[in-house]
């Protein structure tokens, strides 16, 4: 049976739904208004293996900081619901993925807390299109609280700022689908001494 998730979060700044199934094959739909964020939706999507559909509709006459920020705790949320009661999975992942001369490094733990560290290099480009680049640590924080998880994100070293915030999102992506997918020696098991994630 398909883990999937399902999040509508209406508020005067925002409409957002996400849906997404943590047992897919990387179909993705994504349209929030941001182009550089659908493309980085579009990675956690492909290289996580979720099937992922991300509509919103935010006020981007004032900037793109609420659409991007309520899209990302929408999105914790529909990963949490998806995760259900993660009996069976690994619950840890990690990945370090490269884009060309930046480097990111991605640890998860599905562990019911919520906690990010992240380091990324203090100088970069401040927007990348619409995106402000200072808003990758917003989305990491904002999905964290959400979803519940501790994340442990950091880019050494990078030059290109689409390059660093791409790298990221990839190597989320694939932590994500190592740490949520079933491990098969582990059918029927909670990972946790503790009986409860
Ligand atoms: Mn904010």
């Amino acid at each position: 049976m398909n883990r999937v998730g399902r999040v509508e979060r209406v508020t005067k700044e925002t409409s957002v739904l996400v849906e997404i199934n943590l047992d897919g094959t990387g179909q993705v739909d994504v349209a929030t208004g941001v182009g550089f964020y659908d493309h980085m939706l579009d990675q956690l999507g492909r290289h996580g293996l979720f099937d992922l559909t991300v509509k919103t509709e935010g006020d981007l006459h004032i900037d793109s900081h609420h659409t991007i920020e309520d899209t990302a705790l929408a999105l914790g949320a529909a990963f949490k619901q998806a995760l259900g009661d993660k009996v069976g999975i690994y619950r840890f992942g990690n990945c370090t993925v490269p884009l060309d001369e930046s480097l990111a490094q991605v640890t998860v733990d599905l562990s019911g807390r919520p906690y990010l560290v992240h380091t990324e290099p203090e100088k970069m480009a401040p927007m990348i299109g619409e995106y402000d680049t200072t808003m990758t640590r917003h989305i990491l924080e904002s999905f964290v609280a959400q979803a519940q998880i501790a994340l442990h994100v950091h880019v050494p070293y990078g030059r290109n700022a689409h390059h660093i915030v791409e790298c990221q999102f990839k190597a989320l992506a694939r932590a994500l689908r190592y740490a949520s997918e079933k491990d098969p020696r582990a059918a029927g098991i909670l990972p946790s001494t503790k009986g409860a994630l």
